[in-house]
């Protein structure tokens, strides 16, 4: 059964930025559910994945050194780990993995056609599909069955789970290995990041509730990785159920096991953060409003799908953030969704008066902190809202 705990509002598509002129956007309750079986936690409507996954989609894996860093370390360690002849990636976005490999060695799946034409540009072979079970058969006709399957912050965004793993499960090899990562559920809870749930993330997995999900496909978790990307995140080493050569590791049972300690597996935990949630939004209206008392301008740092969830969620609009800064060319001269913010080109000038700014982009602070450095030696602060809102 399907129980909800958190009304996060009414929220725009996160990932869909209008133009200046068209300052009201659709909006869409979002409410999130904890199932008390498998223990998942999902939003309870669910988007189109057309709707938010087209030849407009703006965001860009490469956009952050961070994460292009993370991506070729994985590269390396799947090539030391698993050597596989021929590995494809799930939601291949603008190739922050797939341009770490040999051309011949890598296919891309990137629904979004704009984004695949990044990679297929530069030589890698990139299909424009969604992920399903057709794309899969056809993939198995021209390339065979694949050793390794990987996919990040991708599986989390496909409504039927079901057809995600059996389609995985039939193109892959039986001795094959699929790697996937996402935001960690424990991570989100105790900091407080409900900004994580928007309309693209239709689940926020933990090991207790992937694992149950993979039961029902006949796939088992071998192996577990914490990343620090995304506010903290699993890397899940996961294996067909018929493969006997790889051992469990004990890495598996001990996430599981803290989780359930932390209490995922319980509805209390899950209404105890929904009341964190709604006192973490009096608090962030509370510390901005006292800034504008002071007549000072706030502006916003990275227009986050993340940021969408958080200022619609608290009303906060352009009376109180003045405007946001972003480095992706497809979010600029854009409005923040459902804000009526406008988004700018990041351009260090623009920071010059400037005391306060919002950290929309709080996942990747040390990035920002680094590059911001003298912005912070003027005296410049950031807010954040995670874990608590403050002044860092
Ligand atoms: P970032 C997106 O979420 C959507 P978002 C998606 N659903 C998902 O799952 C995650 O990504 C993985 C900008 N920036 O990664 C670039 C600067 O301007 O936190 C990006 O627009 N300057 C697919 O949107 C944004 O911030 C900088 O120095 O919450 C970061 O977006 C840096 C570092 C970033 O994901």
């Amino acid at each position: 059964m399907n129980i909800k705990f958190l009304n996060l509002g009414s929220q725009p598509l996160a990932n869909k930025y209008p133009p200046f002129t068209k300052n009201k956007q659709k909006k869409y309750s979002l409410n999130i559910c904890f199932n008390t079986k498998s223990k998942v936690i999902s939003i309870s409507k669910k988007m189109k994945s057309e709707d938010m996954f087209n030849e407009k989609y703006p965001y860009r894996s490469s956009m952050s050194q961070t994460m292009k860093k993370s991506f070729k370390k994985l590269s390396t360690e799947i090539i030391k780990r698993f050597n596989p002849k021929l590995t494809l990636e799930i939601g291949s976005n603008d190739g922050a993995l797939i341009t770490n490999f040999k051309k011949k060695k890598v296919i891309g799946v990137e629904p979004c056609s704009n984004l695949a034409k990044i990679t297929r540009n530069k030589g890698f072979k990139t299909y424009d599909n969604y992920w399903n079970l057709a794309l899969a058969k056809k993939l198995k006709s021209k390339h065979g069955s694949i050793d390794l399957i990987y996919s990040a912050n991708t599986i989390t965004h496909i409504s039927n789970l079901n057809v995600v793993f059996k389609s995985i499960d039939f193109l892959l090899n039986k001795n094959g290995v699929l790697i996937i990562e996402d935001p960690s559920l424990l991570e989100c809870i105790k900091n407080n990041a409900y900004d994580q749930f928007y309309n693209e993330h239709i689940y926020i997995f933990s090991a207790l509730s992937l694992s149950n999900i993979l039961k029902k496909n006949n796939m088992k978790i071998f192996d577990i990785q914490k990343l620090k990307t995304h506010g903290g995140s699993l890397r899940y080493f996961i294996k067909k159920n018929k493969n006997k050569t790889i051992k469990i590791s004990n890495r598996v049972h001990k996430q599981i096991l803290s989780e359930s300690k932390f209490g995922l597996n319980k509805l209390s935990t899950y209404k105890k953060f929904a009341l964190n949630v709604k006192k973490s939004k009096n608090q962030l209206i509370k510390l901005i409003k006292k800034i504008k008392k002071q007549n000072k301008i706030i502006i916003g740092y990275g227009a986050t799908a993340k940021a969408v969830t958080v200022l619609n969620y608290c009303k906060i609009d352009n009376k109180l953030i003045n405007f946001f800064l972003d480095t992706t060319p497809e979010k600029q001269n854009k409005l923040l969704p459902g804000t009526n913010i406008k988004i700018f080109r990041y351009d260090k000038k623009l920071l010059s008066n400037i005391k306060f700014i919002f950290l929309g982009a709080w996942n990747f602070k040390k990035e920002i902190f680094k590059k911001e450095k003298n912005f912070i030696k003027r005296g410049g602060k950031f807010l954040t809202h995670v874990p608590i809102p403050k002044i860092l």
